[in-house]
């Protein structure tokens, strides 16, 4: 005990009670560092690079202290000196390295890949400002910068610099590096890649700036606004640059490890998150080329070195970038990418298989298919549908390159962390063990007496107190703990039916309005932020925004019904709102969500399920059950065929059904008239009636339906608990230990 906090008052040079929470926590990192850097290993032959444009990592602090085995010792010893962790932990940034999913896999994967000590490393860009800040105004979104990096940060900065040349210019890069402790194990590290010219002061309004100018502005932010020409171009400059980094450290450490360059498959293996890190495959083609190796060659090495993963089957999220835009950014790659694209077309005859097509864009993920030798996508249904239908022509050609990695989360963050009462209950009653092997939750499931159950409520109850204290804080915002805690979490996007769950508010509103109470009151939370470019999603974020005002201020509606939507949604918020989750809302049409994480999250705390059979949703109703799960809407199947054949009508859903049409008329009605702003409903009403291309409108029966049913079922709280329960014990599956474990057997393959 006196060991740490007397590192840590030698750190600061006084007294911790003298010292402020900024104080104490930059103490701390330093501590932190310091022992990381001990634990530092690079042993094995071969090691996993992790290429990704985005890694969403969330504050570090007491993540590390956790890895470390120091949190308990810290936080008594603070306590002891009045002071607390948790007021600490606030003085800390939150990096908001990623926009999504996507990101907080790539850092969920860095966790479990250095605590099963994997020789692995993350290699992204080194954002300045990340994602934008979101912030309500006038019950509209308004993007704000959100900088993150103070005077002392995690960013360790390296002697490590690489020339990138673009088209019009050549650039020097700088390597920051940031420690990955694995949870009682070594450490990893993610680096990021920066140039020192960016300039902060080319920012204008909001967080608008010159697109322009590359050399001021190259890691500004995560990658911006691609809604215009600018945009997208600097969108390939970004990648090329991380790229093109990534690339040249890579061979360099393998040089450094006894790698011949002819033997790289036996030292590296590049996973390409997404499409985002695509262009590495010319790169590498063309620094081996460079390096003295002949380019048939070249191209069996890149092959047998990289694997991919797709993460969408959005048709707008596939990347295709115009060849005109390449010749300016990257010249140096088009010839490369047009003689891969010319091998493929000699090899086969059907040219929907092509790198480049007759519109002349460049298919990055055929690119992908064609040079790696891997395939996966991130949960069973959508790997199934990548088979079948997306990549139906590719599967065709290489069937033994398709695999399927269902995603997961890091035990870490998303229980130890996050949910301190449920992690300490698990312990009390199943032993500990279970930190390092999920699966076994699983004896969670014999414990069925009502003490028991009663522990694991009270767990949630006060759970839901924390976060009532938590938005009372922040938003000054009063909600009900006794209410069931209804949450939908991601980001706002049409396919994830953040409308749909608005349509439900607006019902139960009306319902509540004509005399019809709920037995329990009901808190519905939504967190997201939206594209700045991304009209819809903006107006949707409007409606819920108004429906919060509505709600909260009608004396006859606020006890029984209230909407709270969270501003500016990221990982610290996610922290805080998953442990105190009763209903989970997993809503996405069928097909469309390739698997959803925050599904994961919830389930370990003890949140159940209201969800279509989408992503990982079809694993979890698979491990739980039917009775611990509300299952609702059309297949993939069904939706896949509306799509093939056309034949959705919006409207007719509209016109006969009276519930659907009193909810989606209310858009536009006077109650919310007077509270938004007309072009903003309108022009929702409109999308859902004339268009609604996520068919929101399909589903909303069987979903209200489902969701009655939660409801009706939370009543019996004894049954309810079991459900939580089997939730729980199930959910050893979702570990990222799991899915990481998985990469290396079937693809990575580091050996010990
Ligand atoms: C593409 C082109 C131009 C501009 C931006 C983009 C872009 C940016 C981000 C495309 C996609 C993303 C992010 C995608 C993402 O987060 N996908 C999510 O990945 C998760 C992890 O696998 C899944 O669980 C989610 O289902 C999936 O939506």
């Amino acid at each position: 005990m006196e060991n740490l906090m007397n590192l840590l008052k030698e750190q600061c040079g006084k007294d911790i009670a003298l010292c402020s929470n900024e104080e104490v926590y930059r103490g701390l990192m330093a501590m932190v560092q310091r022992e990381a850097v001990k634990r530092e290993s690079n042993e094995g032959k071969k090691k996993i690079y992790y290429i990704s444009a985005e890694f969403l990592i969330g504050k570090l602090l007491s993540n590390n202290l956790i890895n470390l085995g120091w949190y308990d010792e810290v936080r008594d010893g603070l306590a002891e000196a009045g002071k607390s962790l948790g007021e600490v932990e606030e003085a800390e940034t939150e990096p908001s390295l990623g926009n999504g999913g996507l990101g907080r896999l790539a850092a969920c994967f860095l966790d479990s890949m250095a605590s099963l000590g994997l020789n692995g490393a993350g290699i992204g860009l080194n954002y300045h400002l990340g994602l934008f800040k979101q912030e309500f105004a006038d019950r509209l979104q308004k993007e704000t910068p959100n900088p993150w990096i103070e005077e002392k940060s995690w960013l360790i900065p390296r002697d490590v610099s690489y020339s990138v040349q673009f088209g019009n210019m050549s650039v020097k890069s700088r390597l920051y590096d940031i420690a990955v402790t694995g949870y009682r194990n070594r450490t990893n590290w993610l680096h990021l890649f920066d140039i020192e010219s960016v300039d902060e002061k080319i920012l204008g309004e909001g967080i608008s700036f010159d697109k322009e100018d590359i050399a001021k502005n190259l890691t500004l932010f995560l990658y911006p606004d691609d809604s215009d020409e600018s945009g997208r171009k600097l969108r390939i400059y970004q990648q090329y640059f991380m790229v093109s980094n990534g690339a040249q450290l890579i061979l360099d450490e393998c040089v450094k490890r006894g790698c011949t360059l002819y033997d790289l498959p036996d030292y590296a293996v590049i996973q390409i998150n997404d499409t985002h890190p695509s262009m590495v495959i010319p790169e590498l083609i063309r620094l081996l080329v460079q390096r003295g190796i002949d380019f048939d060659e070249a191209v069996e090495i890149v092959r047998k070195t990289c694997a991919y993963t797709n993460h969408t089957i959005l048709a707008e999220a596939l990347e295709k970038w115009p060849i005109a835009y390449l010749k300016e950014v990257v010249p140096q790659l088009v010839p490369i990418i047009e003689i891969l694209d010319d091998r493929v077309r000699r090899q086969f005859k059907k040219t929907e298989v092509a790198i480049i097509d007759h519109d002349d864009l460049v298919h990055m993920a055929h690119m992908d298919i064609h040079y790696g030798f891997s395939v996966n996508g991130v949960a069973y249904l959508h790997t199934e549908i990548l088979k079948n239908t997306e990549l139906a022509d590719f599967y065709e050609l290489y069937p033994e390159k398709f695999n399927n990695k269902t995603n997961g989360i890091t035990f870490r963050r998303w229980l130890l962390h996050c949910n301190h009462p449920l992690a300490d209950f698990i312990t009390r009653k199943i032993g500990a063990s279970y930190k390092t092997d999920a699966d076994l939750l699983e004896k969670l499931g014999e414990l069925t007496d009502e003490n028991t159950l009663r522990e694991l409520l009270e767990i949630k109850h006060q759970n839901k107190l924390a976060l009532k204290r938590y938005l009372k804080e922040t938003q000054d915002i009063d909600v009900d703990e006794n209410s069931i805690f209804d949450i939908q979490i991601k980001r706002l996007h049409e396919y994830k039916r953040q409308q749909m769950n608005a349509l439900y508010v607006i019902h139960k509103y009306l319902e509540i309005k004509r005399g019809k109470i709920p037995s329990t009151p009901i808190t519905v939370i939504f967190g997201a932020k939206a594209a700045p470019a991304y009209k819809i999603a903006k107006d949707i974020i409007h409606l819920i925004l108004c429906l919060e005002k509505l709600t909260y201020e009608d004396p006859e509606v606020s006890p029984y019904l209230k909407v709270v939507m969270v501003e500016n949604y990221n990982v610290t918020k996610a922290e805080k709102l998953i442990p105190a989750c009763d209903i989970s809302q997993q809503i996405s049409l069928a097909s469309k969500e390739a698997s959803g994480t925050g599904n994961m999250k919830f389930m370990l705390n003890g949140a159940v399920t209201l969800g279509t059979m989408d992503g990982a949703n079809v694993e979890i109703a698979e491990l739980v059950g039917a009775d611990n799960i509300y299952i609702f809407g059309e297949s993939s199947e069904k939706v896949i065929g509306h799509y093939a054949k056309g034949d959705y009508v919006a409207k007719d859903y509209y016109e006969k059904n009276e519930e659907i049409k009193e909810a989606v008329d209310f858009i536009i009605g006077e109650e919310l008239m007077a509270i938004g702003h007309k072009d903003n409903l309108d022009r929702l009403y409109q999308e859902l009636v004339g268009k609604d291309w996520f068919m929101t409108l399909l589903d909303y029966q069987s979903y209200a339906k489902a969701r009655e049913q939660a409801y009706a079922d939370y009543e019996d709280r004894i049954g309810w608990a079991k459900k939580m329960m089997v939730n729980i014990s199930k959910a050893g599956f979702f570990s990222s230990d799991r899915t990481i474990r998985e990469y290396n057997r079937d693809i990575w393959k580091l050996g010990d």
